[in-house]
């Protein structure tokens, strides 16, 4: 059965920073493109999200003093994990995978973009009322079902699963499309959260070859 032309593809955070060698390297996450290229290919629609932050970001250590990446803190919003600076607006890192290869995609949503709010989801951010307009963009298309790939799949691909699903969207992660930082267990909580958010888990070899 082919996938629904009422299904979308997001793509997520497919940057130079998230691949080894970049300032937040999410260990072989150089290697889902290829597979996410072929993937993208059996969608109608198409949506990748960017991470893209002021440099001065409330979610880098650095504008914190005294602080370390991957600390905690408590900022008005909640816990925020401290960061490497990381997809700064307009630098190499903020760039796509330069094989990332998605020609028919027609939706570019940057997120992270205020200074003093992260945004791990590509829907909410994290003071979970700022809205990046991504539902929305959906509703208008007629879609109903969201597939979500790239990195990290503990952080930014697990947030989207989870707010897909708040948004009354049908949710599914292509698990063997992702991969993950896995900061202090952050890999099997997530699975364990998105079980339980009713998002579905799944390997491409479930999607039409
Ligand atoms: C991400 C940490 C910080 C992600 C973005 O794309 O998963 N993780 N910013
Ligand atoms: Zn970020």
């Amino acid at each position: 059965m082919p996938i629904s032309p009422r299904a979308a593809l997001l793509v997520i955070d497919v940057q130079n920073d998230f691949i080894p060698g970049g300032q937040l390297p999410v260990p072989e996450g150089d290697l889902v493109v290829p597979l996410i290229n072929r993937l993208a290919r059996q969608f109608k629609h198409v949506v990748v999200s960017q991470d893209w932050h002021p440099s001065g970001h409330i979610s880098f250590a650095s504008s914190h003093p005294g602080r370390q990446p991957f600390e905690l803190i408590e900022l008005p919003y909640g816990a925020q994990t401290l960061w490497p600076e990381h997809c700064v607006q307009d630098t190499d890192g903020a760039q796509f995978h330069p094989e990332l290869d998605l020609p028919h995609a027609q939706l570019i949503i940057r997120k992270g973009c205020n200074l003093g709010i992260d945004s791990y989801s590509a829907f909410l951010e994290a003071d979970r009322s700022t809205t990046t307009g991504l539902s929305g963009y959906l509703r208008e298309r007629g879609i109903d079902t969201v597939y979500m790939v790239g990195l990290a799949l503990d952080f930014c691909v697990m947030f989207s699963a989870l707010d897909a699903r708040a948004a009354g969207f049908n949710a599914f992660v292509v698990l063997d499309a992702c991969r993950a930082i896995d900061l202090d267990g952050s890999l099997a909580a997530a699975i364990i959260r998105m079980q339980e958010a009713g998002v579905g888990l799944i390997q491409s070899s479930d999607l039409p070859a």
